[in-house]
């Protein structure tokens, strides 16, 4: 099982490194891992679990967190609404942004990382939207369209597998600085 002491903190070389490819067919190893981080995020977001794991809540994981310098990304987005099924709960390999928006668009709250445990204040500008290509675990091939902040998370998570971390994006003289173009997502 994936606790907190199994994430790996800012500083830790993994997280600046560009991840390999996952090849196809998934080995036992990669499907396990696969399966741990979907629990890990799952747990993470179960109140009771989380307080007896001092678990941080996360809706991403990408496999660097974990010291495994491997193309894979978790994703657990809760609905809008309690009870509602969640907006997006997948396992990607090997993902992939193969085309974007001109808009830019950024959390009004900023971003916080599972990696980093500090506040970086500042507007973490992204693609407002994105495509991307990716495989499951059977090696198939998908595209999917994402907006809003579903493509926030995705894009932060697939920066974990280019070794970006989330703080890179903010501009450091003026945190919160933005031109009027970029959509500030509530
Ligand atoms: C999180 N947590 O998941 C953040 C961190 C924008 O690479 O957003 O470091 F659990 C992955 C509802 C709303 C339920 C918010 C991408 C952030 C990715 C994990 N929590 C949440 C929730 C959350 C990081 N990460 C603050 C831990
Ligand atoms: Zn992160």
């Amino acid at each position: 099982m994936i606790t907190m002491d199994n994430i790996i903190r800012e500083g830790h070389p993994t997280l600046r490194r560009s991840a390999d490819l996952v090849t196809f067919p998934l080995s036992a190893e990669d499907r396990k891992i696969a399966a741990e981080m979907m629990e890990f995020l799952s747990n993470s977001q179960d109140e009771e679990i989380a307080e007896q794991l001092n678990l941080r809540a996360g809706v991403g994981l990408a496999a660097p967190q974990i010291d495994v310098s491997k193309r894979i990304v978790a994703l657990l987005i809760p609905g809008e609404y309690e009870d509602d099924p969640p907006e997006l709960a997948k396992v990607m390999f090997n993902p992939k942004i193969v085309s974007h928006s001109i808009e830019s668009a950024c959390l009004k709250g900023g971003e916080g990382c599972l990696s980093v445990d500090r506040e970086v204040p500042g507007f973490v500008v992204r693609h407002s939207r994105i495509t991307v290509a990716y495989q499951d675990a059977e090696g198939v091939t998908h595209k999917a369209r994402y907006k809003g902040y579903t493509a926030i998370v995705v894009q932060h998570e697939i920066d974990h597998l280019n070794g970006v971390m989330f703080y890179d994006h903010i501009n450091e003289q003026a945190p919160f600085a933005v031109t009027d173009d970029v959509i500030i997502i509530e």
